[in-house]
């Protein structure tokens, strides 16, 4: 967004609350974090230089590999000198009178700007559950979303892990091959399959560089920003051994779609998803030697409901001695004591916790400033107001004129490739402010109709899919006293992209433009 802006003539400055570039991956530096996404498609696009310039070694890249990379984009296009690091936004308020965001930093500074752009992430709200007698541990204890720049010494440790989704499901296998001692303390069994990563082969590499235009226009059109398409067949229309072949075939290839997209009815139909789901825990049973164990493991909400996981012998970590499973659904957590945590019916001695309890998603980031549009209306009552959230195009919302969403509540965000979709929202909103600037125009607000119609259209897409009947982060679920509601555009990443380019091709349609003032002045005067 700030090369964009910059390079049109825009005077534009980011304010980062991290000592340095990285975002997600700056944060996200547990053991064994990496990206679920293969690396030839989850970089930037827009610029072929870049492409041509950086070659990634693994099919999926590590977080260190991810973050050198960012460090890399940042000086090619010597980013640094725009970027304010360590300044966190405490507030953002639209002044009515001068059409101008009043930006308040956390270290006194006041920035005044016609636009505000959100680029806060959906899944930058790190939740630590509100366990009594956290502040009573005598161990260390860390949330994978927060994780420290210098190592972790497990070594000789007995350490705990509460969480098993990604977060948890990426490191408790890394863990385990260091501490003495690993407890994974699980709620919700999980789906997860093998990521299978390799190393990337240069001829390959080669391949997809001759290739790019052609694999970007399939990323840009596709429902996920990954290019590949589900297969259009019922799981219903296959007998069961015709499934277990596909399915195994699906294991075997791994990766993130490999099973969601075997059929085309996995997400919509009950007893469809049942047939994957059913796969998935004979892969368990089977792996899992412990036959208690591998009970427990067991998930039993619709596969896909919740972001598929992908991982590197996570359920064959349950057969090392130095691992223990430990069900906190039937005997929950009940507080952390100093020399560890008690459930409900044991006591634990930890040295370290890990919490992989997740994220605050979606409107926890956004939420975490004070934003306030017009009559000092703020964004977290506008949408405390009947529940949920309300947007057009996922990018603004009626009532905060000139401020856009960088991959906001209802727009496909966290059900993409999010490279493809901030690269989206970015081409989007800087096309949306060099067209004001051309057009003299100097205010831009979403109508709260065409709102109310988008937020309709969000809901509608979504209501006969299985997503909306799992707790999931993706419902806001996961947050005690949270609304819920499904908060991500559900039709693709491809459909997504042609609504958002005819709403700007009929002028900017849903949305009311007012001449600035500049353009007012200059006509009285004429
Ligand atoms: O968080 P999660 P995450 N007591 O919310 C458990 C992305 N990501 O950080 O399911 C006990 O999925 C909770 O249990 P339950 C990706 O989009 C991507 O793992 O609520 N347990 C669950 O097991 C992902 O979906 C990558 O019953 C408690 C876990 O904590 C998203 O980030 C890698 C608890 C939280 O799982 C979030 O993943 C990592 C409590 N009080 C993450 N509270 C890539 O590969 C919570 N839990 C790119």
């Amino acid at each position: 967004m700030l090369y964009r802006l910059r390079e049109a003539g825009f005077s534009t400055c980011v304010f980062e609350t991290g000592d340095n570039v990285g975002g997600t991956w700056y944060w996200n530096r547990y053991p064994g974090a990496r990206c679920d996404v293969e690396s030839i498609y989850y970089n930037y696009t827009f610029s072929e230089e870049l492409l041509k310039e950086w070659t990634w070694s693994a099919k999926y890249a590590e977080q260190p590999e991810i973050l050198s990379y960012i460090n890399f984009v940042a000086d090619k296009f010597d980013l640094r000198k725009d970027i304010q690091f360590k300044a966190r936004v405490d507030s953002a308020q639209f002044d009515e009178e001068g059409n101008r965001w009043t930006i308040q930093l956390n270290n006194g500074q006041i920035v005044s700007a016609r636009y505000f752009i959100t680029g806060v992430g959906c899944l930058s709200a790190s939740n630590v559950p509100k366990f009594k007698g956290l502040e009573s541990f005598q161990g260390e204890w860390y949330h994978t979303g927060r994780w420290p720049h210098e190592k972790v010494d497990f070594s000789g440790k007995r350490v705990g892990i509460i969480g098993t989704g990604s977060s948890g499901i990426q490191s408790i296998p890394a863990i385990a091959k260091e501490a003495e001692q690993l407890l994974v303390f699980q709620r919700t069994p999980q789906y997860s399959i093998p990521a299978r990563n390799v190393l990337n082969d240069p001829d390959y590499i080669q391949q997809i560089r001759e290739n790019y235009e052609e694999i970007k226009k399939n990323m840009r059109k596709s429902l996920t920003g990954i290019p590949m398409e589900p297969r259009n067949r019922s799981a219903l229309d296959d007998t069961p051994e015709e499934r277990r072949q596909l399915f195994e075939a699906a294991w075997e290839q791994g990766g993130l779609l490999s099973l969601s997209y075997a059929y085309n009815d996995l997400a919509i139909k009950p007893e469809a998803n049942e047939t994957v789901a059913e796969f998935i825990r004979s892969k368990i049973r089977r792996i899992v030697k412990n036959p208690e164990v591998a009970e427990k493991l067991l998930p039993s909400y619709f596969y896909g409901t919740k972001r598929p996981i992908i991982d590197t012998d996570y359920f064959e970590t349950y057969n090392r001695d130095n691992v223990t499973l430990v069900d906190v659904k039937s005997a929950p957590i009940q507080e952390i004591i100093p020399a560890g945590l008690r459930t409900a019916d044991a006591e634990y001695e930890l040295d370290i916790i890990v919490f992989a309890t997740g994220f605050d998603a979606m409107t926890g980031p956004l939420f975490k400033m004070d934003i306030r549009g017009r009559e000092g209306v703020s964004l977290k009552e506008k949408w405390a107001e009947g529940e949920q959230t309300r947007t057009y195009l996922g990018i603004s919302t009626a009532g905060f004129p000139n401020m856009f969403m960088l991959t906001g509540p209802e727009s496909p965000s966290v059900l993409s490739n999010m490279m493809v979709s901030i690269e989206q929202h970015v081409e989007w909103v800087s096309d949306c402010i060099n067209y004001m600037r051309d057009h003299h125009k100097g205010v831009i607000e979403a109508n709260v109709e065409a709102e109310n119609a988008w937020t309709k259209h969000c809901r509608e897409v979504a209501e006969p899919t299985l997503y909306v009947k799992t707790d999931s982060w993706y419902m806001g679920a996961n947050i005690e006293g949270k609304a819920r509601g499904f908060q991500i555009y559900l039709g693709g990443v491809g459909p997504y992209r042609q609504i958002c380019d005819d709403v700007a091709e009929k002028g900017y349609e849903g949305f009311t433009l007012q001449a600035s003032e500049e353009s007012v002045v200059n006509e009285l005067i004429q």
